[in-house]
């Protein structure tokens, strides 16, 4: 097998970099994944992933991970987790740990404490002053009828989010995917997108495959994207036929379920993509090669 890892978007190339010095080393899948998606929380310029992404509507950077092992179909999620550095890390120690798969609020930030995760860090200034002009700008604006207007409607309009979605296969065909996320900007406290959701941000399974989502959460988890496309593929799709399959099945439920897209590798380690977003990137890289390859899709077609 040649060992592989994909990744989400343009910054993903900078993921699977690190990801293949790990299966270059001859590490695991999951090692692969795990140190791909912190390069991306580490990195101070990133806006949408770890601590230095936006915040959510009171001013805190509430944050989504998980990761999944196709060997064992054992996973690891936290979610709404605050003041940890790498929640892809934590994510992991759930899943080895604990009896748990997730870990939400309160209890997933006590469990980065008990672990010596916690790591406390001041907003980045560009995202203090982003939500501080978002905070000026809507309160305004137009009072709203009520304040569960304002919530529902004002905050979910900013669509600013990204995430960090990896699949790897390593050189013994074992397939881990996994997520990270700081979520929805200036989101309402509280509210937790598809990427811990085991089946809706990611999942693996040696026996088929393994897909990582991004985007929108909202209309990711209420198909279950990700367990989806494994499913495909353990029908004997490959890996792009079976992520266009599920975005145009997707697409065909309801047309506005925009703004979407999913990485897979098939267990031959052949790569896929596919997007309800205008246009998406991702990256891609094997052992074998000397440089990210990525490559930018569009929108799958319904006929
Ligand atoms: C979420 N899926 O919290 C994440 C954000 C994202 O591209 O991936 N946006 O909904």
């Amino acid at each position: 097998m040649e060992p592989a890892i994909i990744a989400t978007w343009k910054f993903g190339a900078k993921a699977v970099e690190a990801g293949i010095s790990v299966l270059r080393a001859g590490g695991s899948a999951l090692d692969a994944v795990e140190e791909a998606i912190k390069t991306i929380e580490n990195d101070p310029t990133n806006r949408s992933v770890g601590l230095w992404g936006y915040p959510n509507m009171l001013g805190e950077v509430e944050m989504d991970a998980s990761i999944m092992d196709g060997s064992t179909l054992r996973a690891g999620a936290v979610a709404a987790v605050k003041n940890v550095k790498n929640p892809i890390s934590l994510a992991r120690k759930v899943m080895e740990l604990t009896p748990h798969v997730m870990l939400a609020g309160e209890g997933a930030c006590m469990f980065a404490r008990l672990l010596g995760f916690e790591y406390r860090a001041p907003l980045h200034p560009e995202a203090e002053k982003a939500w501080k002009e978002y905070i000026a700008k809507i309160s305004s604006s137009k009072p709203e009828k009520n304040t569960l207007d304002f919530w529902a409607k004002r905050v979910y309009e900013t669509k600013i989010h990204d995430t960090i979605g990896v699949v790897a296969i390593d050189k013994n065909g074992n397939i881990a995917a996994g997520c990270s996320t700081s979520g929805l900007a200036f989101k309402m406290p509280g509210r937790v997108g598809d990427s811990p959701i085991i089946g809706s941000g990611v999942y693996a399974d040696n026996l088929a495959g393994g897909a990582s989502a991004t985007g929108l959460g909202e209309n990711i988890m209420r198909f279950c994207l990700t367990r989806i496309v494994v499913g495909y593929m353990y029908e004997g799709l490959s890996a792009q036929e079976a992520a266009d399959k599920a975005m145009k099945y997707i697409l065909s439920r309801d047309k506005s379920a925009k703004n979407i897209a999913v990485v897979a590798l098939d267990a031959k380690g052949r790569p896929g993509a596919s997007t309800t977003y205008d246009t998406f990137e991702y990256a891609f890289m094997t052992v074998k090669m000397d440089n990210p390859h990525l490559k930018t899709i569009q929108c799958v077609k319904i006929v």
